[in-house]
């Protein structure tokens, strides 16, 4: 087998579009050998969420944990895997861990009819999932869900060592363990000091998603993302925020000194481009008729635009 000293490539949302991921696997010099995706000299690291929405659903993971297996790929888990586990896993109040509504069934139908609910390939699926890290520090690169955020990955740490654990999964709502899993696969959220807004579904939001990735934040019009187009909780219009400083704790939680690769997002746009030289999100939102993109990293310290490769879900 090869050394891979070539580098990674970093693989962002599949979401069950196993065909978009061959093609991707194959502009990038990925040939199947002995029934695996494999390349002589480099190796895929797969940012999670490989399944929901999409047609290829067994097809996609079956392609990851394959090349997985073989050592031609690594993966770290997506919020999508996390919640496949916790549906399948009771709370100490006695309900599932990821509550069983119309809203979270829905997100994840498409899984449960590919693999066949409480079927043995279910749970050896769920297995699957249960055993990958929560992120990967490669070196000189570092590889996470949604989020590189390190007191919550040391808080998680504490338990798993970068594994899930039991605690981790059924840990309540609001708890520092919940909270911590929640920044790391799902992304932070700051206080918008007082400010609200109504979301898509009519929820009223006090909090806002910490554009983290930018490592210029430093007050809160700057350091918040706003869906467009919303309103204030009363009606009015939205903001604009203040540019008050942002609690310095908030600023301290986030490192940029080696390159980091994410996904998540579910960025949208005709060319994937990097958020900073150090932040690449990779999520362009191959389920949302976007492009399935990777960052082909060979040991640079800056990430540039040109190292992303991209293709297009319809094709
Ligand atoms: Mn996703």
């Amino acid at each position: 087998m090869g050394g891979y000293s070539d580098g990674y490539d970093v693989v962002g949302d599949v979401h069950g579009y196993s065909e978009v991921l061959e093609r991707l696997l194959a502009k990038m010099g990925y040939r199947i050998v002995d029934g695996v995706y494999r390349h002589p000299d480099r190796q895929v690291v797969f940012v999670g969420d490989l399944i929901d929405r999409g047609p290829g659903q067994i097809k996609t993971v079956s392609i990851a944990r394959s090349m997985v297996e073989a050592g031609s790929a690594l993966m770290v888990m997506g919020n999508h895997e996390f919640n496949a586990i916790a549906w399948t896993v009771k709370n100490s109040a006695g309900g599932w861990c990821r509550p069983h509504t119309e809203a979270n069934f829905g997100q994840h139908a498409a899984f449960l009819a590919a693999v066949g609910e409480n079927s043995a390939d279910h749970r050896d699926w769920i297995e699957w999932f249960a055993q990958l890290p929560m992120w990967l520090d490669l070196g000189g690169l570092r590889v996470v869900h949604a989020c590189w955020h390190l007191p919550s990955m040391t808080k998680m740490a504490a338990l798993g060592d970068g594994q899930l654990t039991p605690e981790i999964v059924t840990a309540p709502k609001g708890s520092e363990l919940y909270e911590a899993l929640e920044v790391v696969l799902k992304g932070p959220e700051i206080e918008m000091m007082g400010y609200t807004y109504k979301d898509k579904v009519g929820i009223c939001r006090e909090k806002a998603r910490l554009r983290w990735w930018d490592p210029e934040i430093n007050n809160l019009a700057n350091a918040v993302e706003i869906p467009s187009g919303v309103t204030n909780c009363n009606g009015g219009a939205f903001g604009p925020l203040p540019e008050e400083p942002v609690d310095t704790a908030v600023l301290d939680a986030l490192t940029y000194e080696v390159p980091i690769l994410y996904g998540h997002y579910w960025r949208q746009g005709h060319r994937p481009v990097i958020d900073s030289p150090r932040t690449a999100c990779l999520d362009w939102s191959v389920a949302g008729d976007g492009q399935l993109v990777a960052y082909r990293w060979s040991g640079e310290t800056d990430l540039t635009d040109d190292n992303l490769v991209a293709v297009d879900s319809l094709a």
